[in-house]
């Protein structure tokens, strides 16, 4: 019988490599997408322009997070046997600025998908893409699957509640629930306000001569960057284990905006110093320290590694930038 997953955000960076790789492994993929006028669909383009492809093996839902009434039908509906719950306001800075708005989609969606599973006779293997803003000021670095929650931004609290549920949850009512500790994961199609590739949009586009200056918040700020393509392997990988539990899908290694920096405008041959500067406004009013993950469990129970390096995958952003000029 053919597999069904179902996937919240599907239009996003991570929805559109976990659906081609579910495509690849022969599933029958459903998205929910929002009930928008402009539909903003362009990293399944590829897919949804495939005539073998859409409404075949791939097929888009209306139903929202805050419309449990109709994800509730549709889930009904499908009977999937996955389901990966990857969609929420996921920008930190956005955040401070619409609390609520984040908090509804990204801590009480969860909450109202997990209470939809709860009902259901045959509930799917669930996974909720959490995140390391989950830990914001940490106690340890590296950070493991046993380190203490202490966001320190309304984004990373609407996480820590949500992860939490899904604990909750998987202890109290017996559901087959994953908490994915993601931490930064990138690709040419992150969207344009996060740091990597609005550098590596910035550094083609002065490249192509069609821009001067960069501007940029804070600079020294570090994370441990990887490729999403790694990170939905980890995803898929984690509902095929035979148990549900936490993981941490990390690369263990911190780098710097200035490293990101550095590596694209070397890609391009160019000094970022001759055209960044520093924006007031782009600061936030708290920064995590030393997010940086220890993905020794997922390495060890789910035989998880990242293959892309930073510098390969900066490199691969710029590059596929340079193209779209
Ligand atoms: O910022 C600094 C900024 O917005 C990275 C989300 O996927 O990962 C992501 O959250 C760093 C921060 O990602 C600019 O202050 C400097 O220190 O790319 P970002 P993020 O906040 O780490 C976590 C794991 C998630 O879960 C989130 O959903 O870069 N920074 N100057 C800047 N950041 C932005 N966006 N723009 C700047 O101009």
């Amino acid at each position: 019988m053919t597999k069904k997953a179902f996937i919240t955000g599907i239009t996003g960076q991570d929805g559109s490599y976990l659906t081609e790789l579910l495509l690849a492994q022969g599933y029958e993929v459903h998205g929910a997408v929002r009930r928008t006028s402009t539909l903003e669909r362009s990293r399944l383009a590829h897919l949804y322009a495939d005539p073998a492809v859409y409404n075949q093996r791939l097929f888009l839902h209306y139903a929202d997070l805050d419309d449990p009434t109709t994800l509730r039908r549709v889930l009904i509906k499908i009977g999937p046997r996955e389901l990966y719950h990857l969609a929420g306001q996921s920008h930190v800075g956005l955040s401070f600025e619409i609390p609520e708005t984040t908090c509804e989609f990204t801590a009480m969606g969860t909450l109202r998908l997990l209470e939809i599973l709860r009902d259901l006779p045959e509930p799917p293997r669930f996974f909720h893409a959490t995140s390391s803003e989950i830990f914001g000021k940490p106690e340890q670095s590296p950070q493991t699957e046993h380190t203490p929650m202490a966001p320190i931004n309304p984004y990373g609290c609407a996480k820590a509640f949500a992860t939490q549920l899904v604990r909750v949850y998987r202890a109290s009512y017996g559901l087959f629930a994953v908490n994915g500790i993601l931490y930064n994961h990138e690709s040419p199609r992150r969207g344009e306000n996060f740091v990597t590739r609005k550098i590596c949009r910035a550094a083609a586009t002065i490249k192509a001569g069609r821009q001067d200056k960069l501007k940029l918040g804070d600079i020294s700020a570090q994370r441990d960057w990887g490729h999403a393509r790694d990170y939905v392997r980890g995803m898929w990988l984690a509902l095929q284990h035979p148990t549900s539990d936490d993981y941490i899908f990390a690369t263990g290694k911190l780098h710097s905006v200035q490293d990101v920096l550095e590596q694209a405008f070397a890609a391009v041959d160019m000094d970022w110093r001759d055209h960044v500067e520093t924006d007031p406004g782009l600061m936030r009013p708290a920064e995590p320290l030393q997010l940086v993950g220890d993905a020794s469990k997922a390495r060890s129970v789910l035989r998880w590694t990242p293959q892309a390096t930073f510098a390969e995958l900066i490199r691969e952003m710029t590059l596929s930038e340079l193209q779209s000029q």
